[in-house]
């Protein structure tokens, strides 16, 4: 896959991607991270990008000509074209997958005060959002939708780290995890996690996932199918979480 990300900051994209598993990716062959500085295609005498925003108001507004020019220079025939916008669509694990198909991304990150709406119109653009919450720009946006991207490649994850398991993937919140030592400020691990009987660990996982779900963010139940098992164990986590509340 490769990915360009037109920008105004290309240092930030040099950095994160070429530390751990994005950086691994990369020079494995799995996927290219282009930072191109869209004001290097301005026209102006400047080469200046924003402009005030006719009609009024605060702030500045980046202006059509520098992007439409990088964006044709950089486009490919299969290239898919996102721009990063709180006004987008919400990203979520199922539209990474959707991305994580494609062979060429094109990343548009705005900053101040937005983007002129000519730039979204004319290149047909897919317009993501994080979340609902404002940042200063399109860039750290970027960089979460290139991550979360890029590990759904296949082969960019060892069996390992398969992302099969993760929350999100599976419907559920992941369980906890613990690692040595075995006592920790008066803290055990679970006894289970060492008994060496898989099927018991296995079987303590799910319940720990339904939980932690159950508890944190039941939401993500509406649409989980649960199986018989799970009606079971949710039974007992609600008999054992009303009883954890009367002894408090
Ligand atoms: Cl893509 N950009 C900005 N500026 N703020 C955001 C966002 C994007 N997604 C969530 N908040």
């Amino acid at each position: 896959m490769k990915i360009d990300v037109l920008t105004l900051f290309p240092e930030l994209f040099e950095a994160f991607s070429a530390e751990s598993i994005l950086g691994r990716a990369q020079n494995a062959g799995y996927v290219t991270i282009n930072p191109v500085d869209f004001r290097s295609y301005s026209t102006d005498k400047h080469n200046s990008v924003d402009e005030p925003p006719f009609g009024g108001g605060a702030g500045m507004v980046i202006g059509p000509q520098p992007l439409i020019d990088a964006v044709a220079d950089v486009r490919t025939e299969e290239a898919s074209i996102i721009l990063l916008s709180p006004q987008g669509r919400k990203f979520s694990q199922e539209v990474a997958q959707e991305l994580a198909e494609k062979e060429h991304l094109i990343l548009i990150c705005g900053h101040y005060e937005g983007i002129d709406e000519r730039v979204s119109m004319l290149l047909g653009a897919d317009e993501v959002s994080i979340g609902d919450y404002v940042l200063t720009g399109g860039e750290p946006a970027a960089l979460v939708v290139i991550d979360a991207v890029t590990r759904l490649i296949p082969g960019v994850l060892g069996n390992r780290e398969s992302a099969s398991a993760d929350s999100f993937s599976t419907g559920l919140l992941e369980h906890p995890h613990y690692t040595r030592p075995r006592e920790f400020m008066g803290n055990s691990v679970p006894d289970v996690l060492l008994s060496g009987n898989h099927k018991e660990i296995e079987l303590w996982r799910h319940k720990e996932s339904l939980r932690r779900t159950f508890k944190r963010r039941p939401d993500l139940l509406n649409s989980y199918s649960f199986s018989e098992q799970d009606r079971s164990l949710i039974r007992q986590i609600v008999a054992e979480e009303f009883d954890r509340l009367e002894q408090d």
